[in-house]
């Protein structure tokens, strides 16, 4: 290719914050590429190593090698091979050294540099997460079926520290791998914060080993009968860990005081009458409530709190407290005043859905906007009190919701939204708070609708890839028209993995790959 040849818009989703297209030859990926990566940076330097041999045709081994010193590119194996350096640099160095694009590296978590040039690509961050970002970029960058990287620079940082999505499971169980399916598709698009609903009223899905009661009863339950099933203490781990290498957070959320018939149907003391409620396998919301005069209902906190709170290695734990229509306000406030204190005792800052404002927890608390039905002046009042707000409006970032009319999967409660509606929006100008307040933005995938990966993945994608933009990129930079035409080169991506994806009518999508014959 030549450089007239090469593309104007790289495509890369999320837009980077400075991105510059080089009048250079581009760079090709060969056999001959070496990985230097400085002691920091070894193990991103290796799953770039990995993810970049196998993104290339039937998959390169490329060599790694580590140098001790900040800096890496002092080996000697790769002398006057095609290299691609990884180097973690502390602030200062990374400030002189870091490729610019007119541009600093700005000191926030996750930012990176990245400059492509013929015969060197240059990948600097501060921390791991920031190369994570910068092998997300450079995935996206590799052009196929030929192996080549245009030449360009890249500054990057987030606009937001909290760009998550939120995965029901307890609706209608996804098991651990669609689960790892997701992860990788999160960290392709720099999403951070995996929120995990795992319980409701249809079903249990993590094991809390104070209490096997809850998911031997519950994890077998769920929407019209299926499909059901759990997360064991193992899985739940394995699937923290494998989020964690791919820099995504896991927040677990432990829903209440409402949307608990799984609880009380698997532990009879929870019930006033002693009975185990019936099990729930419709789809209405709000009859559901923990009972605060019962004594076992504090142990009930106590055990699966602490419980979640040791198997969570991340900040954050989810106590849900959204439409606990059962729970008179007196009720309301003590159980999540209670659970809260546990979590806090326990190590673990809160997040809960905007219901949970009333209580107004301040400071490292977050409450999450979902519905412009509730009157939003205790989310305000919250955060001027020093909480933060995660935006997810329903009619944006709910990606249950069909796209139109036409779509048979999905709900329809707060309207459709299109791959636009997820696009065109800003998450601070939702409500009237003071913008250091926003923490971010996050999507949300309920299950209700969604049995097969299948499912999840058409009503994801590429609404997700929609959301993840407006969650990085700063809105200056952003425009409907520039995501629709670089979005399509991505997609290519989740067709090369299969996926189920769906081709909104919005956007102009590349031809179908014709089926492989023989
Ligand atoms: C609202 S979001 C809910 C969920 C449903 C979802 C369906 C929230 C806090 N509550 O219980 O699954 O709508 O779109």
């Amino acid at each position: 290719m030549t450089p007239s040849e090469v593309p104007v818009t790289l495509p890369l989703v999320p837009l980077p914050e400075h991105v510059e297209v080089l009048d250079l030859p581009p760079f090709t990926l060969t056999a001959e590429t070496v990985v230097e990566v400085d002691r920091a940076g070894d193990e991103v330097g290796r799953r770039l190593a990995s993810r970049l041999g196998a993104l290339v045709g039937a998959g390169l081994a490329l060599e790694v090698e580590v140098s001790d010193g900040p800096g890496a590119g002092v080996g000697s194996a790769g002398e006057g091979r095609p290299r691609i350096r990884v180097r973690v640099e502390d602030q200062g160095r990374a400030g002189e050294t870091a490729p610019t694009c007119g541009a600093a590296l700005r000191p926030v978590p996750g930012a990176y540099a990245l400059r492509v040039v013929p015969g060197e690509v240059d990948l600097v961050a501060r921390e791991r997460t920031g190369l994570l970002h910068g092998l997300a970029t450079l995935a996206q960058l590799v052009q196929h079926p030929l192996s080549r990287i245009a030449a360009c620079q890249v500054v990057d940082a987030p606009r937001y520290p909290w760009r998550g999505l939120s995965l029901d499971l307890a609706r209608r169980f996804h098991g651990p791998a669609t689960v790892r399916t997701v992860i990788d598709v999160m960290a392709s698009l720099k999403l951070g914060v995996l929120h995990l609903h795992l319980t409701d009223d249809q079903g249990w899905r993590l094991e809390i080993p104070s209490r096997p009661e809850l998911t031997a009863r519950s994890g077998g339950t769920a929407v019209d009968g299926g499909p059901a099933g759990f997360l064991t203490v193992e899985e739940y781990a394995g699937l923290v860990a494998y989020a964690a290498e791919r820099g995504v957070v896991v927040v677990p959320e432990i829903d209440l005081p409402g949307h608990v018939n799984a609880a009380l149907h698997a532990c009879p003391e929870l019930n006033p009458s002693g009975q185990a409620a019936p099990p729930y396998t419709g789809i209405e919301v709000g009859f559901s409530r923990l009972d605060a005069t019962l004594p076992a209902t504090d142990a009930f906190l106590v055990d699966v709190l602490d419980d979640v709170a040791a198997m969570t290695p991340g900040p954050w734990v989810h106590l849900g407290g959204d439409e606990a229509l059962a729970s008179d306000p007196e009720e309301y406030r003590v159980l999540v005043t209670r659970a809260a204190e546990i979590l806090r005792a326990a190590g673990k800052e809160v997040v809960g859905w905007q219901e949970l404002a009333r209580l107004s927890l301040g400071p490292g608390s977050a409450v999450q906007y979902w519905t412009s039905e509730q009157d939003p002046g205790p989310v305000v009042a919250a955060a001027l009190a020093g909480a933060d707000v995660v935006m997810s409006p329903a009619s944006r970032t709910y990606l249950d919701l069909k796209y139109d009319a036409t779509t048979a999967l999905g709900l329809e409660w707060a309207g459709h939204v299109e791959v636009r509606d997820s696009y065109d929006w800003d998450p601070d100008l939702v409500l009237p708070l003071p913008a250091e307040r926003v923490r971010g933005v996050e999507a949300a995938l309920w299950s209700e609708t969604l049995r097969t990966p299948g499912d999840l993945f058409h009503m994801l994608l590429p609404r997700l890839a929609a959301v993840a933009e407006v969650a990085w990129t700063p809105q200056h930079r952003r425009d409907w028209a520039g995501f629709a035409a670089r979005v399509p080169t991505v997609a290519a991506a989740w067709d090369r993995a299969g996926l189920a994806w769906y081709r909104s009518p919005q956007i102009t999508w590349h031809p179908a790959a014709p089926p492989v014959t023989s």
